[in-house]
């Protein structure tokens, strides 16, 4: 019998607004302007715990836009705001220290998509869809971009992200959810427990780009392999996904009442956590902590264009792109 539901709603904090909720209680709220995820409330103890750190309102959102957003066409950091295909040199915009971060001045979180609501088979979500005109911002090829957000009724929290291309491109989209499974961002992360199959992140610069290397994570701060607490650890690092595991990685709140696990077709995760910078800002559960929250975005490996020992995010005319990301809701 069909229970999860969607429902259009609208508010004067957000417009126009989705919200999609399952037979066990738990809601996803949805909007347009990035593609993004707004909350995830988990029943815990008799209330609602939302373990998505976001703004108040979407003038906020507009302020800052990565918070749990769809990221593209590029996600992460193109060196040097520029890229080659077929000996063509392609200049992007230089949004952050000479680089392009999350695809430049207005990447996908900065777009409004285009929602259709959908309910098929015990799950209910909304399909986003952008056309990324050829040149845009840089990027050749005229984009069709789909973001299709879901939760089910046994409690999985997805995003799918499909594109075709008429030309070749770059396209490596992730979500940018910020997680704090007490449910606060007041809270610091630094209990929390993070487990995550990669024996090897990618070693990057001091401007966060990377520089083509693996780093065993034996005996380093990157190392969450057989599980540990986040504690003051500052992250902001692609781990490389174990070939094989069925899991990418589980978040544990402090309390054990909630754990997200991580199933990933992506290559790669990267792990930022926030900290002095976010410090203080006034969120809808809390005025941030230092260390209130951390970003799990799963992806292909940022610089995979010069460096092809991580796999390829060229997009041809040929191929369709697909790659989904489903997290286990476990309360
Ligand atoms: C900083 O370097 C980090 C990025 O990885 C992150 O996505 C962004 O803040 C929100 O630029």
């Amino acid at each position: 019998m069909q229970m999860a539901t969607v429902t259009k709603l609208d508010s004067k904090a957000f417009g126009t607004y989705y919200e999609v909720k399952n037979e066990n209680g738990e809601i996803l709220g949805l909007h347009p302007f990035g593609a993004r995820a707004m909350s995830l409330a988990l029943p815990v103890d008799g209330t609602l715990r939302d373990v998505l750190v976001g703004w108040k309102t979407i003038t906020d959102y507009k302020e800052n836009s990565y918070y749990n957003t769809t990221i593209g066409p590029v996600a992460g950091r193109i060196a040097g705001a520029q890229f080659e295909l077929d000996e063509t040199i392609y200049k992007t915009e230089a949004n952050q220290k000479g680089n392009t971060l999350h695809g430049g001045f207005v990447g996908f979180d900065a777009r409004n998509w285009e929602a259709q609501t959908f309910t098929k088979d015990n799950e209910a979500g909304v399909i986003f869809t952008l056309n990324d005109p050829d040149g845009n911002h840089g990027f050749p090829g005229n984009l069709a971009a789909k973001a299709i957000y879901t939760l089910t009724d046994d409690n999985q929290y997805s995003f799918k992200f499909e594109a075709t291309t008429d030309k070749k491109t770059l396209f490596n989209p992730t979500n940018h959810g910020y997680y704090n499974l007490t449910g606060s961002p007041s809270e610091s992360i630094d209990t929390h427990n993070l487990q995550i199959n990669a024996h090897f992140v990618a070693k990057t610069n001091d401007d966060v780009t990377t520089t083509g290397e693996k780093v065993a994570v034996a005996g380093t701060k990157f190392d969450f392999v057989t599980g540990a607490k986040i504690g003051e650890t500052l992250l902001d690092d692609p781990f490389l996904i174990d070939e094989g595991a069925q899991k990418a990685l589980t978040l544990t709140a402090p309390d054990g009442k909630v754990a997200l696990s991580l199933m990933t077709q992506a290559p790669a995760v990267v792990i930022y956590t926030t900290g002095t910078g976010e410090a203080g800002t006034v969120m809808k559960n809390g005025v941030m902590a230092n260390h209130g929250a951390v970003a799990i975005e799963p992806q292909g490996v940022p610089g995979t264009e010069i460096y092809p020992q991580f796999g390829s995010i060229t997009l041809t005319a040929d191929k369709p792109y697909t790659m989904e990301s489903t997290f286990k809701l476990i309360f």
